[in-house]
């Protein structure tokens, strides 16, 4: 079990008010707050260990890199990755995605691939391949949802050609919450010789992670959703596939030679890593996957599973409350109170302390999916209470009470 009251006190920010009322973060699908530890972490760079990587011959310089190596390392473990030259620190998920869209799409897709994807991605996974699919002339295609808005295996199978070459798909829905059968559609891509590109930005704060089990070829995720800063993210890529790619961005640090006629470039990672890394955002990274390893997947687990059990009960019980996703495998939960746009409901929120996201979240296609023109997100995490769920629960009985008898 989680010890709730240890945990609480990690994540000082905790104890700040907003409105004048306690704070009451359900928003952690967007970022999560960060701990003691992970700050303490990045401190030790900022305040005692600062220089560039790779770069300085003085022992400071040297420190630093190991430092930063180190936080590969760990990241590459976090993630089951057969070596650590498989981990490229990236600014983020979105940046990873870029990566992997721009280096290997655009070399390598041409007029007759298919691409597949869905309407359950984030821009930032979605966005990448129609671009790529604009510029090579590849085709996009949408693999249909099931009734649920899940992606299923067998869905894959309905679309999945000779032609596919890419599949480009979350692992867990930033809207819906729902888990992905990762391991099975890495397995009918290998079978028709696609690459797989698996966004699990909301994936890494909530399962274990393990890459050479899934069989994908390239994973994402992102700190700062898992409790590290923002700023930072990894890029998992297979070793032949991502030593064979081109650079997306030139500069310092990712050269073999420049000559003024043509230059070569180190090796993956390195070849990817242009300029001054995110060095405190790696090692907070870092930190933060030894935080959660800690913990424990099953007692995060366990915990995030009653929260979101509780949660879809008590606004279940709220007359006008529509719930999209009553089945999700994750502590993320839309929904709207009929009648009410989201952003007014969200005031209401704002006003009793309570953050929630409310909007598209970056997913137009799902919306049009769901047929909402937005919706309102609670995403619940290792630092939430049952008291959490109260205080949602009694401030949208209070937003129903403030705009209900307009309509
Ligand atoms: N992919 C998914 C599934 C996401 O949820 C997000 C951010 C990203 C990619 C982008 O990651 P980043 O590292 O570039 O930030 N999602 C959200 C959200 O749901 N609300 O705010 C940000």
């Amino acid at each position: 079990m989680l010890d709730l009251t240890k945990i609480r006190k990690d994540f000082k920010i905790l104890t700040e008010t907003m409105n004048n009322k306690p704070l009451v973060y359900l928003d952690s699908a967007a970022t999560a707050l960060k701990p003691t530890a992970v700050l303490e972490a990045m401190d030790v760079y900022n305040m005692k260990k600062t220089a560039n990587v790779h770069r300085g011959v003085y022992q400071l310089g040297a420190e630093a890199t190991d430092l930063y190596e180190g936080a590969r390392a760990t990241v590459a473990k976090f993630m089951n990755a057969a070596s650590e030259r498989e981990i490229v620190f990236t600014r983020g998920v979105t940046e990873a995605l870029n990566l992997v869209a721009t280096s290997y799409g655009l070399h390598n897709l041409k007029p007759g691939d298919e691409i597949l994807t869905t309407e359950l991605e984030h821009h930032s996974s979605f966005l990448p391949w129609q671009n790529v699919a604009k510029v090579t002339g590849a085709t996009l295609k949408l693999i249909p949802l099931n009734e649920e808005g899940r992606l299923t295996a067998e869905n894959v199978k309905s679309v999945l050609t000779e032609n596919t070459k890419v599949i480009a798909f979350n692992y867990v829905s930033n809207v819906m919450g729902y888990v992905a059968p990762v391991k099975e559609i890495c397995q009918l891509a290998k079978e028709k010789g696609a690459v797989t590109i698996v966004d699990a930005a909301q994936a890494a704060p909530h399962l274990p992670m393990d890459v050479q089990d899934l069989g994908c070829d390239f994973l994402a995720i992102t700190a700062h959703k898992l409790y590290g800063p923002t700023g930072t993210g990894a890029l998992y890529g297979r070793f032949d596939l991502l030593n064979n790619m081109e650079p997306m961005t030139f500069g310092g640090e990712m050269i073999d030679l420049v000559e003024i006629e043509a230059s070569t470039f180190k090796e993956a990672p390195m070849r990817f890593e242009a300029g001054t890394p995110p060095i405190a955002g790696a090692i907070g990274l870092a930190a933060a996957t030894k935080y959660v390893e800690e913990l424990g997947w099953d007692n995060i687990h366990n915990h995030e599973m009653a929260l979101r059990d509780y949660a879809l009960a008590e606004l279940g019980k709220i007359d006008g409350v529509t719930i999209f996703n009553p089945t999700t495998d994750t502590a993320i939960i839309s929904f709207n109170v009929d009648g009410i746009h989201p952003h007014d409901m969200a005031t209401i929120y704002d006003v009793n302390g309570v953050c929630v996201r409310a909007g598209h979240h970056c997913a137009q296609p799902l919306m049009r999916w769901l047929k909402q023109p937005a919706t309102l997100r609670a995403s619940f995490s290792i630092y939430n209470t049952k008291e959490d769920v109260d205080t949602l629960v009694r401030a949208t009985i209070a937003g129903k009470e403030t705009f209900g008898d307009v309509f």
